[in-house]
């Protein structure tokens, strides 16, 4: 028999690089046959966390082509796959986005629960099954259950994070301030790896007959960053809109110490709609919004908008 692939979208963040990792460990000291997976290049805060504490990378694969099952952590929709996995041999699903594809995999048994991260609900398995879990993986889980809360002060942030966190910990055993250093070391957009950061953390989706297209660049100084790049970040947007056909297109930079996002958008549609949704205001091409809100939690509110008509 072959090995079940347990993976997540290409190019994964923390949480599912964590999630994937942890699950495959789950799986594995539960007797399930399984290996864990990576197609695409992790996140820099995933790599900080395994460059900080000399944990060995996951492998990486091109694709599901050599495995027959695949188990999805962190991801249920098709545009984030890349074509990579075939729908059908997806057979397990823990997410938790609002706004998801589940019903588009065939044989997946989906577990979609809005908490945090989708670490928690791997955390949770640990815990339930009362099944140890190891120093890498607790470490992993507990940065992923820190950076989707964004230190738990997101309102994406539930009480069974936090009961996750807090157990992860006792094993982890991370400083208190393990998050600064974590934001820290995402926060670096110099020069060229602002363009980098914005092409690899973007998302697309269909809403009625529009396709809006969403990044997303989480970091302590984003202010200054929209102060002092915003042209870069327009032009960048603007190239993938046209490569993509997109309708709609912005960029959501969440300040993670000041705990409020600036909208970055130089269409004047794009704007409309944010400005009717968030109940913002543009000043140029950038609009401030006090308190965090992140890309999963803006995709259904402008689904209802663009849906309704
Ligand atoms: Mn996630």
């Amino acid at each position: 028999m072959k090995p079940i692939l347990v993976t997540c979208y290409v190019n994964p963040d923390l949480d599912g690089v964590a999630g994937a990792i942890a699950y495959g460990e789950f799986l594995q000291k539960t007797g399930k046959n399984s290996v864990v997976g990576i197609i695409g290049e992790p996140h820099d805060e995933a790599k900080y966390i395994l460059d900080r504490f000399g944990f060995e990378y996951p492998p990486m694969v091109e694709n599901a082509d050599n495995f027959d099952e695949v188990i999805l952590v962190d991801a249920s929709d098709l545009n984030g796959l890349e074509g990579k996995i075939s729908a059908e041999k997806v057979i397990e699903i823990i997410d938790h986005r609002k706004v998801h594809e589940a019903d588009k995999f065939p044989k997946a048994k989906a577990q979609i629960e809005l908490v945090g991260a989708a670490a928690t609900l791997v955390a949770e398995k640990f815990m339930q099954s009362n099944v140890d879990i190891s120093k890498e993986s607790a470490t992993l889980v507990y940065g992923a259950i820190i950076s989707n809360t964004l230190n738990f002060k997101g309102s994406v942030t539930t009480d069974r994070d936090k009961i996750a966190a807090e157990w992860l910990n006792k094993v982890a055993k991370l400083p208190e301030d393990f998050w600064k250093d974590l934001f820290i070391a995402k926060s670096d957009l110099s020069g060229g790896k602002l363009a980098e950061r914005i092409e690899g953390d973007f998302a697309w989706f269909v809403m009625g007959d529009k396709k809006v297209g969403i990044a997303q660049i989480e970091m302590i100084g984003a202010k200054k960053l929209v102060n002092e790049r915003s042209g870069e970040i327009v032009q960048v947007l603007g190239k993938i809109k046209k490569e993509m056909s997109l309708d709609f297109i912005f960029q959501n930079t969440i300040e993670l110490e000041d705990i409020k996002n600036f909208f970055v958008a130089q269409d004047s549609e794009t704007q409309k709609l944010l400005e009717k949704v968030l109940k913002v205001q543009f000043a140029g091409v950038v609009a401030e919004r006090p308190n965090l809100i992140m890309r999963k939690q803006i995709v259904p509110l402008l689904k209802d908008e663009l849906e309704l008509k």
